[in-house]
């Protein structure tokens, strides 16, 4: 179809081409004719790869949009970090925070990247690896942009949060301070409304995600967060508080970060307000870390088998650079990282995915469906928490691999059967599937951080997010690797 396209329009501009020349035009004309093409071409070639920020309140802030064969696009915010901020905010001489969900409004133009994945110190965000020109499933809802800040040392952080801002508690008196659910059709959910100064107004949804969300129901005692809205769906407001913050275990919304209150500014869509489903019935994957320590060791893997694997973009940049310029490729080995990854759900509802059905994506290599995006992502950090192996991402498919005595196994990813996992079972990625690794050939021997999350993008409603992921010790050798020491945190 996209081929039989493109015949289409080679053929077309030929014979405009040719219409164009055996047009009986003056030289002169033909002469400004030809110098507007060149100019075009010249604005094309100079322009392609270029980046511009919309939608911020200054030029160091906005949604990406990057220049790609003679039109801008939007960049989604799958696997959209700090790292890809940072290579879009060099240009400026800054660091980058990376912003996702569209914090500076709907891309207003289509997708031109997805599943941008950056080490830091690349040129461009064309240098990065991603999907593909103008591959992507994203809506208008999910822009990636940045927040350049001066540059205070020279390394890549990599680990940069948005600055810390002032929790609520320290700015308003918390005795006069109050809060409610408007416009819902339940007592679960509505708009928030915080009172404030003798009026009740409404929080700007700048960066409200399933963190805030839950912090919210948490405070209201509704149990935890559905959903987290940008909508004027619940009616509106007047917004008087904006940047809200929350780690997304805080008991109550005092204990969060915000940017402003009263007279706020607000980016995006106007009307929209901060809302947000609860509910006392969630999922709640919890990550094993005693079997990544138990199951983590090394395995070199001659590239040829790994073909499928390189088509998922399961190794590290070098590994395709390879390909590109070694004839022999196929023959050069990779250094695999391998290791089993368990999550059980111990929540009081099932863990579904985050595409409906439909929605799904083939792997032929892998025979599966593939019903989340990013369902994992692996990092390997050195002490500056800087990235040193590609926090590549793996996207699976969904099943009960292992349940709890007295637990019927109801979801398979066999035959297009549904996806899921119920309450007390778990999925296991053993270590011996494809792409259940980190691509470790690059990297140096030494002592780094390993890191594990699963649902990283709180794409899925969870109980807590604050056991998924795992933090451990990595020992890399020349010929072994060991790994302990984890704890729990939020992706
Ligand atoms: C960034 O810094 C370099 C080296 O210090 C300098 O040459 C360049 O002009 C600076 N660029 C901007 C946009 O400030
Ligand atoms: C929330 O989690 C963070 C770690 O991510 C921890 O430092 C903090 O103490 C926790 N807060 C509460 C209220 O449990
Ligand atoms: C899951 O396991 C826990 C602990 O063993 C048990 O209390 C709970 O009833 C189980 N829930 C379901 C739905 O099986
Ligand atoms: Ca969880």
């Amino acid at each position: 179809m996209v081929k039989d396209s493109m015949y289409g329009r080679v053929i077309i501009m030929f014979i405009q081409f040719v219409v164009i020349l055996s047009r009986d035009v003056s030289e002169s004309e033909r002469g400004t004719r030809a110098a507007f093409i060149q100019r075009l071409l010249n604005k094309q070639k100079i322009l392609e790869g270029r980046f511009k920020l919309l939608g911020g309140s200054n030029i160091f802030e906005g949604n990406v949009y990057i220049y790609h064969a003679g039109r801008w696009g939007a960049v989604c915010d799958d696997s959209w970090d700090d790292a890809a901020a940072h290579v879009v905010c060099r240009a400026f001489n800054k660091t980058g925070v990376a912003t996702h969900g569209s914090q500076f409004g709907e891309a207003n133009e289509k997708y031109w990247m997805d599943d941008v994945v950056c080490e830091g110190n690349e040129k461009s965000l064309s240098q990065c690896i991603f999907s593909g020109w103008g591959t992507s499933d994203c809506e208008p809802s999910e822009a990636a942009g940045v927040v350049c800040k001066d540059n205070l040392e020279n390394s890549i952080p990599s680990n940069i949060k948005r600055k810390p801002n002032k929790l609520i508690h320290e700015a308003v008196n918390v005795r006069s301070f109050s809060l409610r659910l408007v416009g819902g059709r339940s007592p679960n959910e509505g708009r928030i409304e915080i009172y404030h100064n003798g009026i009740w107004g409404s929080i700007c949804p700048d960066g409200w995600t399933l963190y805030e969300a839950s912090a919210i129901c948490h405070h209201l005692a509704l149990g935890f967060a559905e959903q987290a809205l940008q909508t004027n769906y619940f009616g509106s407001s007047k917004i008087i508080l904006s940047g809200v913050q929350c780690e997304g275990n805080e008991t109550n919304l005092f204990m969060c970060k915000h940017k402003d209150f009263g007279d706020v500014v607000c980016p995006g869509e106007s009307g929209h307000v901060a809302a947000v489903v609860c509910t006392r019935y969630l999922a709640d994957l919890y990550l094993d870390a005693s079997t990544i320590e138990r199951t983590s060791h090394l395995q070199d893997v001659p590239m040829f088998q790994l073909q499928c694997a390189m088509e998922e973009n399961c190794l590290s940049k070098s590994a395709y650079e390879i390909q590109k310029t070694n004839p022999n490729w196929q023959f050069e080995t990779r250094r695999l990282l391998r290791f089993t990854a368990s999550s059980l759900n111990i929540g009081n509802a099932e863990f579904r995915p985050y595409l409906p059905k439909h929605l799904w994506q083939w792997h032929l290599c892998h025979m599966h469906y593939h019903s989340m995006e990013v369902f994992a992502t692996f990092d390997i950090l050195d002490v500056n928490g800087k990235r040193v192996a590609e926090g590549h991402k793996a996207s699976f498919c969904l099943e009960d691999n292992t349940c709890l005595p007295g637990v019927e196994r109801k979801y398979s990813c066999k035959n297009y059967g549904d996806q899921g996992v119920s309450v007390n079972c778990s999925d296991v990625y053993q270590y011996n599937i494809d792409c259940q690794w980190v691509d470790v050939t690059d990297v140096e021997p030494g002592d780094y951080t390993f890191k594990v999350a699963i649902n990283p993008h709180a794409r899925v409603a969870e109980q807590s997010f604050h056991n998924n992921a795992a933090l451990c010790v990595l020992r890399l050798t020349n010929s072994y690797a060991y790994v302990h020491g984890c704890t729990m945190q939020r992706p």
